[in-house]
C-alpha cells in the first residue's frame, strides 16, 4: 500500500510523463511543418556564444546561398533577435516569462509568424542552461551543445544529457586558450565518453587577426557540416 506521499510523487511523475508525450506530439507536428529544412537546435550554457556563432556563420550561409531562418528562445528579452536582425534574415524571439527551457509548444507558436517558406536552414537557440532543454524534442533535426573554453573541462561529465543528446559539440572560444588552463583534449575524451559518435568542431568568433593571431577560427569546418546535413535532409525529404 502506497503512503500518500508516495501518491504524490507518483502522480507527479504521471504528469510530467504526459506532458512529454504531449510535447512530442507537438514536435513531430513542427518537423513536418518544417519540410525539407535543415533544423539546429542549439544548447549550452549562458553566455558560451550561440548567438555569436550565429552572427559569424549565418553572412557566409547566405552569401553561399542558403536561406535561413532563426527561432530565438530568451527568459526575458529580445536581446538576440535584435542582433539576428541586422543580418536580414528572418528572425523570431521566443520570452519564455521565466521558463528555463523552450518546448515544442513555443516552436509551434512561433511558426505562426516565422517566414520559413524555402528556408533551407533552421537554427533554434534554446534558453542558456545546459540542464532543462535537453528534455524537450522542439521537431529539430539534431541538437547541437556549445561549451566555451572558459566553463571547464569537466562540463561533459557534470551535464551528461546534453552531450548524450547532442549529435554535435562545438567548443568555442578557442582564442582564450592562451589565458586559461582549459584542456581540449580533455573537453573531447570528457565529451566522448559520454556520446562516442559525437561530432566535434573547435571555434572562435572573435576575429583576432590583427593581434596577429593564426589560429584556424574552425567555422569553415562547422558551416561544411551543415551544408553536408542541409543536402542529407533534402534527399531525405525527397524519398
Ligand atoms: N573571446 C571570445 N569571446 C566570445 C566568443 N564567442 C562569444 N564570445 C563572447 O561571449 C559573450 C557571450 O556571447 P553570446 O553569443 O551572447 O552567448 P550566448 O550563448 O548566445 O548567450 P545567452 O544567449 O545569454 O545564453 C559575448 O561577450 C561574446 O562576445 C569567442 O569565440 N571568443
Ligand atoms: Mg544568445
Amino acid at each position: 500500500m502506497l503512503n500518500s506521499s508516495q501518491r504524490r510523487a507518483g502522480r507527479s511523475l504521471l504528469i510530467q510523463r504526459n506532458a512529454l508525450e504531449t510535447n512530442d506530439i507537438i514536435a513531430n507536428k513542427n518537423k513536418a511543418l518544417f519540410g525539407k529544412a535543415f533544423v539546429m537546435n542549439f544548447l549550452s550554457s549562458p553566455g558560451s556564444g550561440k548567438t555569436s556563432l550565429l552572427e559569424s556563420i549565418i553572412p557566409i550561409l547566405k552569401s553561399d546561398g542558403f536561406k535561413v531562418a532563426v527561432i530565438e528562445g530568451d527568459v526575458e528579452t529580445d536581446l538576440d533577435k535584435k542582433r539576428i536582425d541586422k543580418l536580414n534574415v528572418p528572425a523570431y524571439q521566443i520570452i519564455t516569462n521565466g521558463t528555463c527551457h523552450l518546448d515544442a509548444r513555443m516552436v509551434s507558436g512561433s511558426l505562426n509568424s516565422l517566414d520559413i517558406n524555402g528556408a533551407d536552414i533552421i537554427f533554434i537557440e534554446n534558453v542558456g542552461n545546459l540542464v532543462c532543454p535537453t528534455s524537450f524534442n522542439l521537431g529539430e533535426d539534431i541538437k547541437a551543445v556549445v561549451l566555451s573554453v572558459t566553463e571547464g573541462d569537466d562540463k561533459p561529465l557534470k551535464y551528461p544529457a546534453a552531450f548524450y543528446k547532442s549529435k554535435v559539440m562545438i567548443i568555442n572560444k578557442i582564442d582564450l586558450l592562451p589565458v586559461l588552463d582549459s584542456d581540449i583534449a580533455k573537453i573531447r575524451e570528457n565529451a566522448l565518453s559520454i556520446n562516442k559518435d559525437m561530432v566535434i568542431f573547435e571555434t572562435s568568433c572573435k576575429n583576432n587577426s590583427k593581434a596577429g593571431n593564426t589560429y584556424n577560427n574552425g567555422l569553415q569546418d562547422f558551416i561544411s557540416f551543415i551544408k553536408d546535413n542541409v543536402s542529407l535532409k533534402v534527399s531525405v525529404f525527397k524519398k
